[in-house]
């Protein structure tokens, strides 16, 4: 008997999708099955396109402690979030990512405990946190960034599927920022000083695919690249600089603030710098002007919320196992499909649940896991 299938429906508030699995007795799957497993999915936000979005696209969003805090392009406060840390009170919410789905990506550590991925659903206000492995000599300012499905921080590129990370290991001095360019290249800062070699690396392979160094920063402690490869740059001096893919300087302006420790570049060409005491710098890729207004406290990490594309879910879809042996485990994933054809794994976005709990347990990145079932249940 296998009676699979699947279905997805808009319930007003999100999509669900159902799929129907048996637990088997035998790893052969020779025996009736004794149980159903209905994995249940519910999602809001990965609908953010159909409704009013509770963050504006091109607004700025900041990190201050342990505070998200979200500031028009000329500094007026919308909101402000609270950041929570699963082990502490002792936390400090670092750099900031907002994805294409609207999904808010805060580097959440604290001083002697563990480092996190905090994930906030602006839609249902909460919070989700996925522990990522311990970052030699710490993090300090290092910025977060976004490039498909991973994050990149100092040295780390982390799965946004299932949390796991790999070290990004290149020749030469260590990593203290890296960025994903929109040319679809990581850019990185050397730590030590001066900070003011930029490596250039396949996103893929890690592997260096051009190097500049640029004399004219004083200690770079931002960094974003463009789709042309065009490089900007924020340093410790208050500067915002500008060089073209060879490391020539194209433009250069102080923005009269004190030290940078971070940089923003969106899609639409606005950059955002943020600064040791809490100063963010906007101004644009000419740099022609910069607007500057002052947030509340210290240590300004900065990222803009994305214009999200216009396109509208279509269906969400479970992909897995529709037998699973008893005493072992099985993977299941979601993906959504959009209007335009574009599809997007949100396996660790939405809410994983069984009809029942008593043969089996599902975990919040899909994974299943079954139970030994009682010999006098096998039919
Ligand atoms: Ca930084
Ligand atoms: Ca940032």
């Amino acid at each position: 008997m296998n009676a699979r299938s699947t279905f997805s429906e808009w319930l007003g508030s999100g999509f669900r999708s159902v799929y129907e699995a048996n637990i088997c007795s035998d790893d052969r799957c020779t025996f009736t099955t004794i149980a159903w497993l209905v994995v249940v999915i519910v999602f809001g936000a990965v609908c953010s396109q159909m409704w009013a979005a509770p963050l504006t696209p091109g607004n700025i969003l900041v990190t201050q402690y342990n505070h998200v805090l979200e500031y028009t392009l000329s500094g007026e406060l919308v909101q402000e979030i609270p950041v929570p840390h699963p082990d502490t009170s002792r936390r400090d919410a670092t750099d900031i990512v907002v994805s294409e789905q609207g999904f808010v990506y805060v580097f959440n550590i604290a001083p002697f405990d563990k480092d996190y991925i905090s994930v906030y659903d602006p839609f249902n206000e909460s919070w989700r946190h996925h522990y990522v492995a311990a970052q030699s000599g710490g993090i300090s300012d290092g910025d977060l960034s976004l490039m498909g499905n991973t994050l990149y921080v100092r040295a780390t590129a982390i799965n946004m599927h299932d949390y796991s990370t790999t070290t990004i290991s290149i020749p030469g001095r260590g990593i203290s920022e890296i960025s994903a360019g929109y040319d679809g290249r990581l850019y990185v800062v050397n730590s030590g000083s001066p900070a003011n070699s930029i490596r250039i690396l396949d996103a893929e392979t890690f592997e260096i695919v051009n190097q500049v160094t640029v004399f004219e920063t004083n200690y770079i402690r931002g960094i974003a690249a463009d789709g042309a490869g065009q490089i900007y740059v924020t340093d410790l001096g208050g500067n915002i600089l500008v060089f073209d893919k060879t490391g020539k300087l194209q433009r250069e302006k102080n923005a009269g603030t004190s030290s940078f420790y971070d940089l923003d570049l969106s899609a639409g060409g606005r950059l955002a710098g943020g600064t040791r005491f809490g100063e963010i710098a906007v101004t644009d890729t000419l740099l022609e002007s910069v607007n500057v207004f002052s947030t509340r406290g210290s240590e300004a990490y900065v990222c803009f919320v994305p214009e999200w594309p216009l396109r509208i879910v279509s269906s969400l879809e479970i992909a897995g196992p529709n037998e699973v042996v008893e005493n072992s485990e099985g993977q299941y994933c979601a993906s959504v499909h959009y209007d335009n054809g574009d599809s997007v794994d949100v396996t660790s976005l939405v809410e994983w649940s069984l009809s029942s709990e008593t043969y089996a347990s599902i975990d919040d990145l899909g994974k299943l896991t079954t139970q030994l079932l009682l010999n006098g249940e096998h039919t």
